[in-house]
């Protein structure tokens, strides 16, 4: 049976004669069969990585590529007057991540099945995951987002398990996911939710009883964690997911054998941040339930965990007050003070306890003295923890502490969202890359070869044509496919400081205006999502909307300057926006970054990276070396220095530099305040000149001059640019998530054996 009949079969009628709806199911029950077939018996080792987010974005397309199925789909499709493009459209996107943590699970996701390797996936089926977003008089707007339709590719098991809450005991049931490698396995993700929620209690966008668990519990990311309730039910949702994910890991590992004693030598379990920390407890407690003493148990969850840390921000480090576990999980409460007062025999600085004075207990704590392997996810990132933030665990753990530099799959960020691209490395490189990124570094020798630049400027040409079909679909705005396009999408936070490029727009404005013509005309785009109670986040927003506006409305800029916000990004936004972007903004404050993996996805692309010394940029930086990257600003140690002195009085740059002044004087200067809302604007105003926590005005200088270089660089030498971006597509191998899967296996997981 040919690919057309097979899929004629499912849908009962020729494809011409189908809706895209029609044609979409029929893909979909042909990947089910498909991967099914993919599916290996597990031996030894299996790992688990438990994370409350899995950003995988849209699967049709992504599962097609994986089992090889793409370009027969594809031309099937074709034949039948239909296109794949139009059937991806009818697939909604699973929202269940935030940003970037979220995200990274599910690249690492697709390079175990890609690498054959057992790793499966533990989290929570949301039924609205995080909200949508829409732009209503400048302001963002939030919404359900409902994913969940009536076929999707999460399928409903009979398997449940009884989980306790408060007191009261609720059935967690599993949902399982299939998830496609390259070529390679298939493996699972685990989801679990309750039969009982009730999406009608949602009302006024995204607001609803935070009182009624067996009703809400699954039914956002996150709940807004503003008040109390919402707190709280954050706990009442992680130990969901860790209570029901460790009786199915303990299950899954009896059927294979296991006696709970060596559940070492099945699982390997990965913490992703602290979110699913209380996994720890809940295993020694379920093992206790096996017959199995404290002090072993305490020993096999050691051997059996790890944990990664995702940033150092304070804010982020979550500590729970002890009131809230008591209420929620009394029965883990016994055991994390034993895990505490057991702590406390192995030192006695205070600051490393579990449970603080102050009655807090810190999660991060209780992961490095409970697991084997503590890792960040950028060679600075893990600097900084070994030598300030986590220092005092180094010195007593040295030997647990090790980096794992994040990485993305090239599958979904160069084969799914790039063909051209990849088109074009194919006809000059073969295609090694797909399974050894490393090969990208044959592009090297065509650095000098005016006829490789000349296809990779024209595959980038298309690539911002399209972005400006979709933009004006879609958003409803006409961009000059002609102009720089310089792309800064990511959560918004004032650490990664939108802030910063805020004032050079609005710096450029002014320059322009005095006739100071910029060497081309730029494009600037931002996608970004703020949280729902975060305030000064949101007056971010409303700031570049309204300058948005003004720039519009203004002829003699305009020419120059164009700011676009798309509403709503996603992973499908960023699939449309990373192919086509020239300058990728990686702007945040040294030190603050963990790693970042968006900047990954950009270089991969053939976009040049304006950057700090943060995050992967170091590593970026190094691999690329100096010329072919924007570097500017404080550093990491400089930046660590002015916090702890201090000292930093934003009011006194604002003083000392007249483009400062005039930058932030602007945002409730007349134009602006016409424009938008007196309040947001004021509010921003103030906090950049009394506080600016994340010190914008110390870099701003830099970054307007290092940003002018790299225009004019494009404007002025077209095949110097494009060589710049030649070598950074070449050497982005080093980011694929195979490496950094490659590397956590050989260090910690030691899968399959
Ligand atoms: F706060 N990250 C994220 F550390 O996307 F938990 N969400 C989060 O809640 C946290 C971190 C947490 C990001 C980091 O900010 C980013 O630098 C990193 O590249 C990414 O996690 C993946 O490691």
């Amino acid at each position: 049976m040919n690919f057309t009949e097979t899929l004629q079969n499912l849908t009962g009628k020729p494809l011409a004669d189908c809706t895209d709806q029609e044609l979409y199911l029929a893909l979909l029950e042909l990947v089910r069969q498909k991967s099914a077939d993919r599916v290996q018996p597990v031996t030894g080792r299996k790992l688990y990585y438990i994370s409350a987010e899995f950003l995988i974005g849209k699967l049709l397309s992504n599962n097609l590529i994986n089992l090889g199925l793409y370009e027969e789909a594809r031309d099937a499709l074709a034949a039948a007057g239909k296109r794949l493009s139009d059937i991806e459209e009818v697939e909604p996107e699973p929202s269940l991540g935030n940003g970037g943590l979220g995200r990274l699970a599910a690249c690492f996701l697709d390079s175990l099945a890609t690498l054959g390797l057992p790793g499966d996936g533990v989290g929570l089926r949301y039924h609205f995951g995080l909200f949508h977003q829409s732009f209503e008089d400048g302001v963002q707007n939030e919404k359900p987002d409902p994913w969940l339709t009536a076929h999707s590719w999460a399928e409903k098991t009979d398997v449940t398990y009884p989980v306790e809450l408060a007191g009261k005991e609720y059935t967690a049931r599993l949902y399982k996911l299939a998830v496609t490698g390259y070529e390679g396995r298939t493996n699972t993700l685990n989801l679990f939710d309750l039969d009982t929620i009730d999406e009608s209690i949602v009302h006024d966008g995204i607001a609803f009883d935070k009182t009624a668990i067996d009703k809400n519990l699954t039914l956002f990311l996150y709940p807004d964690d503003s008040d109390e309730a919402g707190r709280r039910l954050r706990v009442y949702q992680q130990y969901l997911m860790v209570s029901a994910g460790a009786q199915l890991i303990l299950a899954e590992c009896a059927a294979r054998g296991c006696s709970y004693h060596d559940l070492a030598d099945y699982a390997a379990i990965q913490i992703n941040d602290t979110h699913p920390s209380m996994v720890i407890p809940e295993l020694i407690r379920l093992l206790g339930e096996k017959g199995i003493e404290f002090e072993e148990a305490v020993a096999i969850v050691t051997k059996t965990c790890a944990y990664t840390n995702h940033t150092i921000l304070a804010e982020a480090l979550e500590k729970w007050p002890r009131a809230y576990l008591d209420a929620v999980v009394p029965q883990l409460m016994p055991i994390i003070e034993k895990l505490d007062a057991l702590a406390r025999t192995r030192t006695k600085d205070e600051s490393l306890a579990i449970i603080d004075k102050d009655d807090r207990v810190h999660m991060a704590h209780m992961d490095i003295h409970f697991t084997h392997s503590t890792n960040g996810v950028a060679a600075l990132h893990t600097e900084i923890l070994k030598n300030s933030e986590l220092h005092g665990f180094y010195e007593l753990y040295p030997e647990k502490f090790n980096n794992k530099t994040n990485g993305i799959t090239f599958r979904r960020w160069l084969l799914e969202c790039d063909p051209r691209l990849t088109a074009v490395l194919e006809q000059r490189i073969g295609s090694g890359f797909r399974k050894d990124a490393t090969e990208l570094e044959k592009l090297l020798a065509f650095a000098d070869d005016e006829t490789v630049l000349g296809e990779l400027t024209a595959v980038k040409k298309a690539n911002k044509e399209a972005l400006a079909d979709w933009l004006l679909r879609t958003q409803k705005v006409q961009v000059n496919s002609s102009a720089l396009f310089d792309i800064q999408s990511k959560r918004l936070h004032e650490y990664k400081r939108q802030q910063l490029n805020l004032l050079y727009l609005i710096h450029q404005y002014h320059e322009i205006k005095a006739g100071h013509l910029p060497a081309v005309p730029l494009v600037s785009i931002f996608g970004a999502k703020a949280a729902p109670a975060y305030t000064i986040a949101k007056d971010i927003i409303h700031a570049l909307l309204t300058l948005s506006k003004v720039i519009a409305a203004d002829p003699e800029v305009s020419k120059w300057l164009q700011v676009v916000f798309v509403e709503n990004y996603n992973v499908t936004a960023a699939e449309k926006l990373i192919p086509a972007c020239d300058l990728s903004e990686q702007i945040s404050l040294a030190s603050k970054e963990a790693s970042g993996t968006g900047n990954m996805k950009f270089m991969l692309n053939g976009a040049l990276t304006l950057g700090t010394m943060d995050g992967a940029n170091v590593e970026i930086s190094q691999q690329v070396g100096d010329e072919n990257i924007y570097i500017f600003g404080q550093t990491s140690d400089q930046v660590i220095h002015r916090y702890a002195v201090g000292d930093y009085d934003p009011a006194q740059w604002v003083e000392g530099d007249a483009n400062i002044r005039r930058a932030i004087d602007f945002l409730t200067g007349p134009e602006m305040l016409a424009a938008g809302h007196t309040e947001n604007l004021t509010r921003l105003h103030d906090e950049l000149i009394h506080k600016d926590w994340f010190q914008t005005l110390p870099d701003f200088n830099a970054y307007v001059v290092r940003k002018g270089q790299a225009l004019s660089d494009y404007a002025c030498d077209p095949m110097g640019w494009r060589r710049k971006c030649l070598v950074n597509i070449a050497k982005a191998g080093m980011f694929s998530s195979d490496r950094t899967i490659a590397e956590y296996d050989r260090d910690i997981w030691h899968l399959g054996k």
